[in-house]
């Protein structure tokens, strides 16, 4: 990164910019994704995507990326092969950052093993806003969840304590329970049940340390 500065007018008033800062990108560096696609169980509770860098890796680097599909607002029950992620994954949207000499990052996104039978959707993955480095050839990824029921459920599946604490995880925080949490809020749920659960919790006096949800 460097600057120009100028100074000194001839023939003209004033200079509205006087300084301009000059970023040169390192294209000695690329940051993409290792995989155009990645298949998913939808039991698994998460994919995992890997972000490689080849070429320079003797300076810090990072990229941004985010998840994104096209069921937009319908019905978990509608079966087209888009996952939503009101439904079927967690949003997962941040900054990768490679310290100097790391090749390779991977970030998570949370998967929810509901009890619809849907057949296979999938969402993408997209690369974006590089720095200290270029984007590489593969900046999108399409994951495939793979459908793990073949009946219709005979139970909602937020009826269970343990699909309700792991979806209020997702849906609040954007990440599954770590262990201690889990294990708190599901004896806290199962202390009146667990339709009763989402009323419960909601009149839960505060938590003891290490099951609040962040
Ligand atoms: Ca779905
Ligand atoms: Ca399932
Ligand atoms: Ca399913």
């Amino acid at each position: 990164m460097g600057s120009i500065a100028l100074s000194n007018p001839t023939n003209i008033s004033s200079l509205f910019t006087t300084n301009v800062t000059v970023t040169i990108a390192n294209d000695d560096a690329t940051l993409q994704l290792s995989n155009a696609s990645v298949t998913v169980d939808e039991a698994a509770a998460l994919a995992t995507v890997t972000v490689t860098r080849v070429g320079d890796i003797s300076r810090a680097a990072t990229a941004q990326f985010a998840t994104t599909d096209s069921a937009g607002l319908q019905s978990c029950t509608v079966a087209n092969g888009k996952a939503s992620e009101r439904c079927d994954y967690g949003t997962a949207v941040g900054t990768l950052r490679f310290a100097i000499n790391e090749t390779a990052k991977t970030f998570t996104i949370p998967i929810v093993n509901d009890a619809l039978v849907e057949g296979d959707e999938t969402f993408t993955v997209n690369l974006s806003a590089p720095s200290g480095a270029l984007l590489g050839a593969t900046t999108t990824a399409t994951i495939t969840i793979t459908d793990n029921d073949s009946s219709p459920a005979t139970q909602n599946p937020v009826d269970g304590v343990a699909f309700f604490v792991t979806q209020q995880y997702i849906d609040f925080l954007g990440r599954l329970p770590d262990a201690v949490g889990f294990a708190n809020w599901t004896r806290v749920c199962r202390c009146t049940g667990p339709k009763q659960s989402r009323t419960r919790l909601s009149r839960q006096p505060e938590p003891e340390s290490g099951s609040n949800f962040p």
